[in-house]
This record gives C-alpha cells, sequence and structure tokens, in this order.
C-alpha cells in the first residue's frame, strides 16, 4: 500500500471528524436560517472552527485521539439537536446562562417533547453507524485491529500537525470574526443577538463564544471584593439617595404606573416640522399636558435598548463591554418592579418580539416582572421591520394590561421604529420631501408612524378613564441616528455640521411623565438620564431608594447625566471623554480643568466603577442579606 495511502488510513478519524462535523454544523445553519442562507458563505466559519477541534486530536497518542475526537462528535452532536429545539420554542440557540438558569427545565420541557423531530436523531446517525461498522464489518474489524493499537507517535509528527491545523483554522476564525464585528459592531461583546452569530459564524464557533463570554465573566466576578470597597460603595448610595426637598413625595401611590419605552425615540423630532407637518404630533400634544424633561440622555452602551430597559428599572450604569441581560443572569436585582410588588403591585412586561432576544426571558422576571408578554403572546396579524407592528402590539397589549388587576405597573417596549427604518411602504405617507429614501427621511416616517400609534394608545387610555388613576411615563432608549449620518441629520437640522459637543447634546431622548388631570404639567430642564428614573418613581410611589446610581429629578439642586464612557455633565458644563475636553454649554467654548472639575471627573469614574463593583460582585445580594 502506498504511503500516502496508509497515512491517510492512520489519519481517517481525524479526516471524517472534520468531513462530518462540518456537514452537520452546515446543515443545522440552514435549518435554523429564517431567510437567505448560502452553504458558501457558512463554510468558512465552520470549516475553520472545526479544524481548530480537530488539530488538538493530534496531541493525543491513537487511542486517545480516537476517544477525543468520538466524544466531541457526540457533544457537538448533541448541542445541534438541542440547539435545533431550542430554536423551534424560542427561535434562538442555547446558552450557558439560559442552561443555568434551568430554562431547559422550565416551561420548555413539556413542550421538547411535541417539538422534537426523528430526523434530528440523523445528527448522531454517523457515531451510531461507524461503531457497529467497527465492530461488525471486515473492513471495519481489520481497520480497528491495524489502527487501534495504542500508538505514541513521535512527539514531532504530533506537534507539528496539529500547529499547521491550528494555525490555519485561527486565521480563517480570525477573518470571519472581524467581518462579522464589522458588520454588526456590538454583537460578538454583547451575543445580543445568539442566533445571528450561529447563522454566520456557525453553531460550533457560536457556542465557542459563549464559552470565552461566560468563563471570562465568572473569573471576573470570581476575584473578591474588598470590604473596604464595599463600604465605599454602600457609603456612596447613602448620601446619593438623601435630597434636599420631598416635592411630589407619594404622588404616585395606589395609581398604576404605565412605563412606554418607544424604540430609537431621540429628542430632535420633538416640535419640529417637515413642510409644516409635525413629526410627532400626539407626543407633542401629551409633552404640554405632561412634565416634561427636555435635557434627559440615553445612557446606554453596547448593550442597546436592553441597557434601557436595565438603567431605567434598576438605575444603576450598564456594563461597558457586553450586556448586563446576558452576563450576570445570576445576580439579585432591587428592580422597580420587584419594588412596586412588594408593595401589592402586579407587574407585567410588553414587548412584540421574540422572548430570548436580550435574554428578557431570563432576566425580567429576575427584575420582578411577574408576568412578560412577549411575541408568542400576540397575534402576529401585521408585522413591520422586525416583528409585530407598533399599532397592533398596542390594541392587543392595551386589552390586557385593562385586564390586569390593580394596581398594576406596565413596562412596555415598542419595537417598529428601528434602524434601519427601511420598511418604509408600511409607516403611512409622511412626507419627508428631499429627504426621501435617506436614513433621517426614513427615521421621520417611522417615528412619525409611531408617534401615531402611541397616540391612539395614549388616547384610548384617557377615554377609558385609565389616565384619571394612573401616571405615565414615556421615553426613548437610544439614538435614532448614527455619528455617520451626521451630515444628514445637519442637514434636515438646517446646520452646517455638529462641533462635538452639539453632537452630543442631540443625544438626548425626550421623557414625559403625565400625572391624572394634567397636574405639574410643564419643562423641566434639569439634566439627567435613563438611570435617574426609577429614583424619581420612587419618591412618587414611596419605594426604598437606598441601591440607585441615579436622582430624583423632582429633588435634585444640580444636574447631574454620567455616560458609560466617562462623559459627564451637570447642566453648565461638558466633560467629553473621547476628547477630553471640558466645555461651557452656553458659549460652547472649550474650558480649562480646574480642581473643581477634576473633582468631579473623579467622582465620575468612582460612580461608574461603584456601578461595576455592584454588578462583578453581585453586591445587591450582599446588601439585602445584610
Ligand atoms: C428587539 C428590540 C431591539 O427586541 O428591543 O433592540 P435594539 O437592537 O434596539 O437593542
Ligand atoms: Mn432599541
Amino acid at each position: 500500500m502506498s504511503k500516502i495511502s496508509s497515512k491517510i488510513l492512520n489519519y481517517l478519524d481525524i479526516i471524517f471528524f472534520i468531513v462530518f462535523i462540518s456537514i452537520k454544523l452546515l446543515c443545522f445553519g440552514g435549518q435554523i436560517e429564517t431567510g437567505y442562507f448560502s452553504y458558501k458563505n457558512l463554510f468558512s466559519p465552520v470549516f475553520a472552527s472545526v479544524i481548530i477541534l480537530a488539530s488538538l486530536a493530534f496531541l493525543f497518542n491513537t487511542k486517545g485521539r480516537r476517544k477525543f475526537l468520538f466524544i466531541c462528535n457526540l457533544i457537538i452532536s448533541l448541542f445541534i439537536i438541542i440547539d435545533l429545539n431550542y430554536f423551534r420554542y424560542f427561535k434562538d440557540v442555547i446558552s450557558i446562562p439560559a442552561i443555568i438558569n434551568g430554562l431547559l427545565l422550565g416551561p420548555v420541557k413539556s413542550s421538547i417533547e411535541n417539538l422534537f423531530k426523528a430526523t434530528d436523531l440523523l445528527y448522531v446517525l454517523d457515531l451510531v453507524v461507524f461503531s457497529i461498522l467497527r465492530k461488525h464489518s471486515k473492513y471495519g474489524k481489520r481497520y480497528s485491529k491495524k489502527y487501534s493499537k495504542k500508538v505514541n507517535l513521535p512527539f514531532s509528527q504530533r506537534l507539528v500537525p496539529f500547529l499547521c491545523l491550528f494555525i490555519l483554522g485561527a486565521s480563517m476564525n480570525t477573518v470571519s470574526f472581524i467581518k462579522l464585528s464589522k458588520e454588526q459592531p456590538r454583537l460578538i461583546s454583547t451575543m445580543y443577538n445568539k442566533v445571528y452569530i450561529a447563522k454566520n459564524l456557525g453553531d460550533l464557533n457560536y457556542h465557542y463564544l459563549d464559552i470565552f463570554n461566560f468563563l471570562s465573566n465568572s473569573i471576573s466576578k470570581k476575584a473578591p471584593v474588598s470590604a473596604q470597597a464595599q463600604e465605599e460603595v454602600k457609603g456612596f448610595l447613602q448620601t446619593n439617595s438623601e435630597k434636599p426637598t420631598e416635592n411630589l413625595k407619594g404622588a404616585g401611590v395606589g395609581k398604576n404606573l404605565i412605563v412606554i419605552q418607544v424604540e430609537a425615540l431621540q429628542a430632535f423630532p420633538i416640535n419640529r416640522k417637515v413642510n409644516g407637518v409635525e413629526i410627532t404630533p400626539n407626543l407633542n400634544k401629551w409633552i404640554k399636558k405632561s412634565a416634561y424633561f427636555n435635557n434627559y440622555f440615553y445612557q446606554t452602551a453596547a448593550g442597546g435598548t436592553s441597557d434601557a430597559e436595565f438603567l431605567s428599572n434598576n438605575s444603576l450604569y450598564p456594563t461597558d463591554s457586553g450586556s448586563v441581560t446576558y452576563m450576570y443572569t445570576g445576580n439579585e436585582f432591587n428592580a422597580l418592579p420587584k419594588a412596586m410588588v412588594n408593595e401589592g403591585y402586579t407587574t407585567a412586561a410588553f414587548h412584540g418580539y421574540r422572548e430570548s432576544f436580550w435574554n428578557r426571558n431570563i432576566m425580567y422576571p429576575k427584575y420582578g416582572f411577574q408576568n412578560f408578554y412577549g411575541e408568542k403572546s400576540y397575534n402576529i396579524d401585521e408585522k413591520i421591520g422586525l416583528g409585530l407592528s407598533d399599532k397592533s402590539f398596542f390594541n392587543q397589549a392595551f386589552e390586557k394590561i385593562k385586564a390586569l388587576p390593580q394596581p398594576y405597573y406596565s413596562f412596555m417596549v415598542t419595537l417598529s421604529s428601528h434602524f434601519p427604518y427601511d420598511d418604509v411602504t408600511k409607516y403611512g405617507d409622511f412626507n419627508v420631501e428631499d429627504l426621501d429614501g435617506t436614513l433621517v427621511g426614513n427615521y421621520l416616517k417611522a417615528i412619525h408612524y409611531t408617534d401615531e400609534q402611541l397616540g391612539m394608545f395614549l388616547d384610548k387610555l384617557d377615554k377609558e378613564g385609565i389616565t384619571k388613576n394612573s401616571i405615565i411615563v414615556v421615553y426613548g432608549d437610544h439614538y435614532a441616528i448614527p455619528k455617520k449620518n451626521d451630515k444628514e441629520l445637519a442637514k434636515f437640522l438646517g446646520t452646517n455640521g455638529f462641533t462635538d459637543l452639539q453632537w452630543m447634546e442631540l443625544q438626548k431622548v425626550p421623557m414625559l411623565i403625565h400625572f391624572p388631570n394634567d397636574k405639574h404639567s410643564g419643562t423641566y430642564p434639569i439634566y439627567g438620564g435613563q438611570i435617574d428614573l426609577y429614583p424619581t418613581l420612587a419618591n412618587m410611589f414611596n419605594l426604598p431608594s437606598s441601591n440607585m446610581m441615579g436622582k430624583d429629578l423632582f429633588n435634585s439642586k444640580q444636574g447631574k447625566v454620567i455616560f458609560r464612557n466617562g462623559s459627564f455633565s451637570d447642566g453648565n458644563m461638558f466633560y467629553l471623554s473621547p476628547q477630553n475636553t471640558y466645555y461651557d454649554i452656553k458659549t460652547g467654548q472649550a474650558i480649562q480643568e480646574n480642581d473643581n472639575l477634576k473633582n468631579a471627573k473623579e467622582a465620575t469614574i468612582n460612580q461608574l466603577e461603584y456601578s461595576d463593583l455592584i454588578l462583578k460582585h453581585n453586591l445587591i445580594k450582599k446588601f439585602n442579606e445584610n
């Protein structure tokens, strides 16, 4: 027998492993793809992920190598089957936090039986067939006899092929990961759309990432936190909760609370017109009869919408990379819904998209939402962009809210005005003139549509008398127009461009609090952000407010807004960390750093660190225990 064929026979186990696992992963990719799928695009990352694993097999002796490959094949095949069934139920792939949270043993268990398909077993067919052939067929027996002896190959014969295969796989994967990071900058660090990663990098690469993220988070959380650091955090939280006045204390007690987080509602469309037509006539109307905060900033980071939900319901800063909803699933939170439950409220969250997106199905119950009406709770009778239209969402959610035992806290997250706002034909006929076809033009159409649906919903609450015994909050979750489209936005706003300070000042979202009978209406110009909503509501509903990084906006003398990247403002000056420059907001001029400003910058970094310590070391749990 030629040298080559005996070499091939010698490494047949590795060759078969690479071929069969690549085929399984490509088939899986085709099964979870819901739109356009190309085996060609997926082949490279899949093949790379498999040869990285196969390369490790060379480090074993022949017997160990076969065992290693068999076990890897079995685990990968089982994970593919699990992911397939999890996808059928959650339209997502499983993650370590999901497994740890026992999600598999939760409501899904009962449905696994009728989700599982006999064809899923095809993913383990090769293992069964090869085991039978090796034991019972003539060639199989001969191969086993000849090649199953334990041979310790010389180390060079193992190291060289290992390195060649590993480096090939790692380089191919680096290209694929960089391509995906460019396409979706937040995706790899936040893992907010796990199935997207599996679809584009292959299920094996997705699980590599999931394991890496989980381990790196666990390690950073494991380092013990000193008693001194804990005392420092507690001391800050204590002083931060003190306030000079008690305006509106208890104003919401016993009333329902409806909080509406509007997808990509940035502040610049408010009270603006295109061609004489208001972009957001309903918000403009409701702002006039509510307490309106016109210097309210979004403070989200890589966690996008989930950061806005976390900030608003926990008054803690989001993580600087990744997302809380993925990284801290094991933490304890003293969130707004939990505090409301302790006051006898029914709590419910409403969102017309996949329950597992941003791990909401795991995190919402941890925040204290007793009910989560996700995609499966609605009749998907009309879709815009990512999913259920805001019109249908508001109509269906309205009926569910009406049926809730009172008093209730309902938290609603809209969807239709989601980037890149390209489902334009469904947004109605708002004329954006020469902005037609541009991102800004499409956004204006989208937010005009969402404003219309929101207006109808609020008017319905009014008509049903719900506004008479409810506090209603509306705010935007994050920006709508990214920096790369700043020229388009400048043109729409009638300016040549934006200084760094002007651009930062644009990163506001509207926030209104409507009281029964339009009481306390007016504009509140205090500088604040999403982290301040919870303490502001805690004052109104007499909730405990000792573990919050934010301020009560009705009872703070001085504005304060801090951003995840270390920028901050007090309403008079703005420090932009990317430029490491302080600005006078009124004049727009840069100002020299002085001791006060230096201390303010120091305090900002401290507060971000305190918030990170709370998350990393689950300090809320420790504080609650003490
Ligand atoms: C999906 C929606 C969008 O559920 O919340 O999230 P985003 O992409 O804006 O973070
Ligand atoms: Mn969003």
